[in-house]
């Protein structure tokens, strides 16, 4: 069965944008198709201040996995990407988040899908909205625009003008 699974990449670390190009790559080698990418935004670092301004972007996949194979493609690709587990909120090389998949709800030990942080964060609410404005949260029953309309986190978020 095909589902259309959305995915927020982030990288705060190294060559920023070419952690996003090359996870875009594996994304479409080991997930799916890509059908909708959001422009890249460079964005304020949330939780942990001290850290270097991220490049963010939401893209929509199409895939035949179930959630948990996903996952598992997903760590893949981090792991293939040079990405270390440290610090909680910390740097990273490359991020691959499971925002949604379909309207699916999964509340399982280490998958929780809708992401629980959507409605938190401008640095997700931003690009999601430009892909998929309409598109309603399954638990909070708002759509992705009325969810950026309501966010409370200030951090800013920038369309990345490469030089
Ligand atoms: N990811 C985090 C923590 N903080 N901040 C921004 N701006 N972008 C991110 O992708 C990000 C973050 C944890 O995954
Ligand atoms: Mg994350
Ligand atoms: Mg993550």
């Amino acid at each position: 069965m095909q589902v259309i699974t959305v995915l927020s990449l982030g990288s705060n670390v190294g060559d920023r944008l070419n952690y996003l190009t090359l996870s875009k790559t594996a994304i479409q080698n080991y997930i799916g198709s890509i059908q909708l990418s959001s422009n890249i935004y460079e964005t304020e670092p949330w939780g942990i201040d001290n850290q270097d301004s991220y490049l963010n972007q939401v893209v929509a996949v199409q895939t035949n996995q179930t959630p948990n194979d996903l996952l598992d493609n997903i760590h893949l690709i981090e792991r293939e990407l040079g990405r270390i587990r440290r610090v909680h909120y910390g740097p990273r090389t490359i991020d691959i988040d499971i925002l949604y998949y379909g309207e699916r709800i999964i509340d399982i030990e280490n998958l929780k899908i809708p992401h629980s942080h959507i409605q938190k964060r401008r640095f997700i609410l931003v690009p999601l909205s430009e892909i998929l404005p309409q598109m309603q949260h399954p638990l909070l029953k708002k759509t992705n625009q009325e969810l950026l309309d309501m966010v409370k986190d200030e951090g800013k978020v920038t369309k990345w003008q490469p030089y």
